[in-house]
């Protein structure tokens, strides 16, 4: 055999062996929940991607959602030229060599099963059924065992296939025939694209692309968000489906009693319902990543004392099955308000809001308020979470904002309707500090007016406030709203506080009155 030849047949069985591969991931992470690279690969190398990076990466391919599908057709990809190259790489060995299982299976299973959980070790505990993360890194690596096999026996299989002589007459022997077979298995090769197409065609209907990024705002917006309404954020290209079978909550770390809870019997533990309204960190100044819900679960403090916290505890590391991790000061886990939920107004969390148990922590940013809950670890000051390690913070208390949702940015009244009043309506909140009053400028900031606080809310929710405006006359207006918080804090513009704490500053908006 040439060595262009061996090269060439090595990486056609390569490459279609690494087809194989990719659908027999496709078909595990579908049918049993199985974390495979090519969701897991972007989470582990994202926190290496600094917060700015990250936002301009994104804005350069146009928002979260591409940039997740990028990100799994670049490992799709790669694994089809990585397996294209292992291909060649055993194609010029099988020129002078022999295949021996041992030796394929080391070089084509076990070593890339090694260097792949070494580098994905983080997030091998992830499973989209809700394994508990211990038995989740089992199921992982599994599947990987499982999928590496796929791998190596398509290549030796095919390689073997492709290069069998059929008629051995003397140097001939690759000649004809090689064509042909080649040519069965590009077909296979076809084959395996299509069936992968349809599987990724199934994923593609079930992922978060249809609803990463949903915003609650403007004229609909009500004291208590409907729960198909609630703003919603993940980092998952498929968000988990927990079988509540599988699922545990543990508390682990520094604690003198490790605790285990099903989930029948968090729900039987005393439970108290709360309001709290979430945000997430990038909600921009007239954005809507931010809703107010009822939620009813049990203090985080009770699991906690359960599992009595050692002296040199200082923070929680919270982890979600989907493998995402989050952080907070122990001292705020053990206030009362902070809760693990599994009812949201009166419903079972939906899949997307976290079910069967997410946490609550008023005052905090949407991301601390972890999904999918699996584990509390007492950790020390040392502990970081998903979004910390890109960067995000050091500030996450959420200050205080407000907004118009009513009338839309650059409307126009005529000046005799006008007369009547336009309804300015509009949310504040103050994270756990609550909002004790409301104003509103049509001078662009120069005076301001009272505003009505028609839903107080409570100190863990948001305000919603009206004023009836009657504007003097023909003009264009700059109307501006400000917040005051429970502790009497004007909002303000905090131009030394980083994006990468959240935005401050105040929603305007342009009226033209004719
Ligand atoms: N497990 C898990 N929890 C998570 C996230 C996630 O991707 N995975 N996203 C966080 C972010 S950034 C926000 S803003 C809130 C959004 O919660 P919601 O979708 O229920 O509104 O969830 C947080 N909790
Ligand atoms: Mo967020």
């Amino acid at each position: 055999m040439t060595r262009r030849r061996a090269l060439g047949t090595g990486f056609l069985a390569g490459f279609v062996a690494g087809l194989l591969m990719t659908v027999t991931m496709l078909l595990l992470a579908s049918l049993f929940g199985v974390a495979t690279p090519l969701v897991i690969f972007g989470d582990r190398l994202s926190v290496f991607i600094p917060a700015d990076t990250f936002l301009s990466l994104m804005g350069r391919v146009g928002g979260y959602n591409h940039m997740k599908q990028l990100g799994v057709s670049s490992v799709i990809a790669g694994q089809l030229l990585v397996g294209g190259f292992g291909g060649m790489i055993y194609g010029l060995v099988m020129r002078s060599g022999k295949s021996r299982f041992a030796v394929t299976s080391f070089v084509f299973v076990l070593l890339p099963l090694a260097v792949v959980a070494i580098f994905l070790w983080p997030v091998l505990g992830t499973h989209y059924l809700g394994l508990p993360i211990n038995r989740g890194s089992v199921v992982t690596l599994g599947g990987l065992l499982a999928a590496f096999l796929v791998f190596e026996r398509s290549l030796v299989l095919l390689f073997r296939f492709i290069t069998r002589p059929r008629i051995q007459i003397n140097d001939q022997e690759f000649s004809p025939p090689i064509g042909r077979r080649a040519l069965l298995a590009s077909v296979l090769a076809l084959l395996a694209a299509g069936g992968g197409a349809e599987l990724l065609r199934r994923l593609y209907r079930i992922a978060t692309f249809s609803y990463d990024g949903t915003q609650y705002k403007g004229r609909i917006v009500q004291p208590i968000t409907p729960n198909d309404q609630f703003y919603c954020v993940t980092k998952n290209v498929v968000d988990p489906q927990v079988n509540p079978a599988f699922w545990r909550l543990e508390i682990t770390g520094l604690v003198k009693a490790r605790q285990t809870y099903r989930l029948d019997r968090l729900k039987s533990l005393p439970a108290v319902e709360q309001e709290t309204t979430l945000m997430c960190i990038s909600n921009g100044l007239d954005a809507g990543l931010m809703s107010n819900a009822l939620w009813k679960g049990v203090p985080m403090n009770v699991l906690l004392n359960a599992a009595s916290p050692l002296p040199s505890a200082a923070k929680v590391r919270l982890h979600g099955v989907d493998n995402y991790t989050d952080t907070f000061p122990l001292e705020k886990a053990m206030d009362p308000t902070t809760l693990v939920v599994y009812e949201m107004d009166g419903q079972p969390l939906p899949d997307r809001h976290g079910f069967p148990a997410r946490v609550i922590v008023p005052g905090y940013f949407g991301e601390k308020h972890v999904k999918w809950i699996t584990r509390i670890e007492v950790a020390d000051e040392s502990a970081i979470g998903f979004y910390e390690k890109q960067g995000w913070g050091p500030d996450f208390i959420v200050p205080t904002r407000s907004r118009f949702d009513q009338p839309d940015n650059y409307s126009t009244f005529r000046s005799d309707a006008a007369a009547n009043g336009i309804a300015l309506r509009g949310v504040a909140f103050g994270g756990d500090r609550g909002i004790s009053r409301v104003e509103v400028s049509v001078d662009d900031g120069a005076t301001w007016r009272e505003a009505k606080l028609d839903y107080p809310g409570t100190k863990l929710t948001w305000v919603l406030w009206s004023y009836d405006w009657r504007p003097a006359g023909p003009d264009n207006y700059t109307l501006v709203v400000r917040a005051t918080d429970g502790e009497g804090e004007v909002q303000e513009w905090d131009e030394e506080r980083p994006f990468k704490s959240g935005t401050t500053g105040f929603h305007k908006i342009t009226v033209y009155v004719t």
